[in-house]
């Protein structure tokens, strides 16, 4: 195990003692999460934890299920008490990037309606401002082409993401499209921009979203409000 992935699980386990019985959780996506999810699994095991998953991903519900935790799609709860997800980025006001994993669309879904929202990091996500991690759109194919010359005019320096010569589609069988910006002064007016740009299905600015951070440092897990 990498010394990234011994934060990483260190994030994890410290973020399952947060999940109390009862609970509706949403259930992220990615590495981190990953984690995260097998603590869980062992809690529900041992304890007999009685809760719901609701995931971000085709690939988070087959490893809760896997598991022996139980999940339901979000339109079938009438409300989710906390989602922990991760992130690629967060800034010191605590915006983030995500869609990494190609999930975010679903994530933000998720968190929109959730009580209470948590991202669990190692500390190589925490940055002073947004943009060195590419931003990623999940984006409609009909059209995309075109949708990426206009990207492109505007200076959002739009890169397809592909794997093996093939677009990455996402769990909503769309594609994604990484803007390599370096630097995002507003995330704001960032995001409203995108927003008003049609085929953009979602894009991974999480503004105004999160209400806990828990850092992996060397020092053990940082907990932020
Ligand atoms: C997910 O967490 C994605 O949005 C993001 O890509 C990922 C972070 O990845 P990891 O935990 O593998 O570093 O929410």
């Amino acid at each position: 195990m990498t010394h990234q992935d011994e934060l990483k699980q260190l994030v994890g386990k410290e973020a399952v003692k947060f999940i109390k019985d009862n609970m509706v959780v949403g259930l992220g996506t990615g590495s981190t999460v990953k984690f995260m999810v097998d603590a869980l699994g062992q809690r529900v095991t041992d304890e007999h934890l009685s809760i719901i998953g609701v995931p971000t991903s085709e690939r988070t519900r087959q490893q809760a299920n896997r598991l022996g935790i139980p999940t339901k799609g979000v339109d079938e709860v009438d409300h989710i008490d906390l989602t922990i997800d991760g992130a690629d980025q967060i800034d010191k006001h605590f915006q983030g990037i995500k869609g990494g994993g190609a999930a975010h669309l679903w994530e933000k879904i998720v968190a929109i309606n959730s009580d209470k929202n948590m991202w669990i990091v190692d500390e190589s996500k925490m940055a002073d401002q947004l943009g060195t991690f590419p931003l990623p759109l999940e984006v409609i194919p009909y059209g995309s082409t075109q949708l990426f010359k206009r990207l492109k005019e505007k200076g959002y320096q739009p890169e397809f993401r592909m794997a093996a010569d093939k677009h990455v589609t996402t769990d909503s069988n769309n594609y994604i499209i990484d803007l390599h910006m370096h630097q995002i002064d507003d995330p704001k007016s960032l995001a409203l921009d995108l927003d008003q740009m049609t085929g953009i299905v979602e894009h991974g600015l999480f503004l105004n979203i999160v209400n806990t951070v828990i850092v992996g440092r060397e020092t053990g897990p940082q907990v932020l409000h």
